[in-house]
């Protein structure tokens, strides 16, 4: 691959501009996300069951695989450049000085991991150790991108521990009263003395990009990212939507369409002085529509929230790909004039994303604007 004249190889610097090249996560050796202090999977449905570890069945990596290969079709069809991960032995255990865990997690979600901020590839923290070296099997990508194309940056945060004293485990025993009480101290699970976050806690609306406070991204990523990204012409907004008490990823809370439109989730509004910055500069907040699941509906062994049904991936400003099933948020869609394309992919939700979590976008068009001025 060598660099064409005009625009960078890896270029993105919103969500919604025409994309051209993209990342589609693969299931293959998948497993189970393992307990450990940043997380505790719960078999939905079955409070208390054991959770189960190891290798996910070769029917369920095949039936996500089936549904991601559809995507991948969808996006080839629409002269969009697809890669994909290369292999990974998620199987194999973990010890680094600091931890041990049993097992990894897959390579579904390249969105968790990976972040292209303009013409550079930022690679995260991460937040748990099943993840740790979850950029492995992007890293062949990386690498040709950076050796094809010198104005390619790449950037990688630096890794915490993931030490028993990096998490705050008692935030998994509090009651629901205690984390009403708490919403707006934005304590999670991971506690502030190391630099943590998660690509998927950041959205990007050219020279500005929002950071969410969570499970998976603490203030001293926030920190680190603010003092990393601002000397290179970005401004980075932390962001909070109090009524969310287990936040992670904000892909399914604030989703951007086009300049001035925010697909916004009702049960999680954005912190009303941190709304004012879209506000004042005449964007336009819509509620998304009820998911046609609800919680107690989604899959088994999925930790994510209906609001999946949300995680939408746009092709264009005029172009998005939705679910298959959730009809009255194409429906929203279509009427605020988009073109609405969709795929099944509820085959994938178990792995934890939907649509716009199971991307990578590596090349838009579009430049630095700024919508903020
Ligand atoms: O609403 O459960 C899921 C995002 C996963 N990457 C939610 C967020």
């Amino acid at each position: 691959m060598t660099a064409t004249a005009g625009i960078p190889l890896v270029n993105a610097w919103n969500e919604w501009d025409t994309l051209r090249e993209v990342v589609v996560g693969s299931a293959d050796g998948a497993c189970f996300e393992p307990t450990e202090p940043g997380n505790r999977p719960q078999v939905r449905r079955h409070k208390g069951a054991q959770f189960p570890t190891g290798r996910k069945s070769a029917e369920a990596v095949a039936r996500a695989n089936e549904e991601l290969n559809g995507l991948a079709r969808l996006l080839e069809s629409r002269a969009v450049t697809v890669r994909r991960p290369g292999p990974h032995d998620f199987s194999r255990p973990l010890r680094t000085p600091h931890f041990d865990v049993e097992n990894q997690y897959c390579a579904v979600c390249p969105r968790d991991v990976l972040i292209t901020l303009g013409n550079e590839i930022v690679e995260a923290t991460m937040s748990r150790r099943a993840r740790y070296f979850e950029y492995e099997p992007y890293r062949h990508l990386v690498y040709e991108y950076w050796e094809a194309d010198p104005r390619v940056g790449w950037t990688v945060a630096p890794k915490p521990t993931m030490s028993d004293a990096m998490y705050r485990q008692d935030f998994w025993e509090w009651p629901i009263e205690e984390r009403h009480r708490r919403m707006h101290a934005s304590e999670f699970c991971v506690g502030q003395t190391e630099v943590v976050f998660d690509a998927a806690d950041m959205s990007r609306f050219g020279r500005d990009i929002l950071v969410q406070e969570s499970m998976t991204t603490n203030r001293a990523g926030i920190r680190w990212l603010k003092r990393t990204l601002e000397p290179k012409g970005f401004r980075v907004h932390p962001v909070h939507f109090p009524l969310d008490y287990f936040p992670s990823h904000i892909d399914c809370t604030f989703v951007p369409l086009r300049p001035g439109l925010i697909l916004a989730n009702p049960d999680r509004p954005i912190s009303q002085d941190e709304l004012s910055m879209f506000t004042d500069n005449g964007w336009e907040l819509i509620q998304a529509p009820e998911p046609v699941l609800t919680n107690d509906e989604m899959p088994p062994y999925c930790q994510s929230s209906k609001w999946l049904s949300m995680n939408v991936l746009s092709l264009s400003p005029s172009t998005v790909i939705c679910e298959e099933q959730e009809k009255s948020l194409q429906d929203l869609l279509a009427d605020q004039g988009f073109e609405v394309l969709t795929v099944p992919f509820r085959n994938v939700f178990e792995y934890g994303g939907s649509l716009h979590c199971a991307t990578w976008d590596i090349r838009r068009d579009g430049t630095r604007e700024d919508y903020f001025p």
